[in-house]
């Protein structure tokens, strides 16, 4: 396996039925990463061991996926200089407004690029990792094209079969 670009990075075990999707998107534009839970809360030491390494060891961008009093992003991003991508996960009593809120509401200086709340931001998540690797690399440049072409068929197939139906 190749040396990880993409930490992927969850608050619980129960985020992954979401998370997956991430993951998924990374194997398909052939991207190498790593993927482990650990918490801001529950593993606080370890987290921010995590984020202090994670440039020296070769990631280029990190993505963190947390719910309810989601800081988990938070907390990396101020260990780190490395991109940080925010991931809100659904669930708990607000079904995830309070993690969406809790990720993208950092302060000035300490970034986190949040994504959509759930299945749609682990997918995305992935696809910006992706992009801001591709900016100097090619061959993914060339992937990510041929994906927005690729959505771009598959409406226009659906457009046409609506066509078929009216
Ligand atoms: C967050 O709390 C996790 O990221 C998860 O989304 C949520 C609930 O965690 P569990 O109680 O299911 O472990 O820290």
């Amino acid at each position: 396996m190749d040396k990880p670009l993409v930490g992927i990075i969850m608050g619980s075990d129960s985020d992954w039925s979401a998370m997956q999707r991430c993951v998924e998107t990374l194997k398909q534009f052939g991207v190498a990463f790593e993927a482990h839970v650990m918490s801001a809360h529950r593993t606080p030491e370890r987290a921010a061991t995590y984020a202090a390494q994670a440039e020296e060891r070769g990631l280029k961008v990190l993505i963190c996926a947390a719910g309810m009093a989601a800081h988990l992003a938070g907390v990396i991003a101020g260990h780190t200089t490395l991109p940080v991508i925010g991931v809100p996960m659904k669930g708990g009593a607000m079904d995830g407004l309070d993690a969406l809120l809790a990720t993208v509401q950092m302060p000035g200086g300490i970034p986190v690029a949040t994504v959509a709340l759930g299945n749609a931001g682990a997918t995305n998540a992935a696809v910006l990792a992706v992009q801001m690797l591709a900016l100097s690399d090619a061959g993914l440049r060339a992937k990510l094209h041929a994906q927005k072409s690729a959505m771009e068929a598959k409406v226009a197939e659906a457009d046409a079969k609506l066509q078929t139906l009216l």
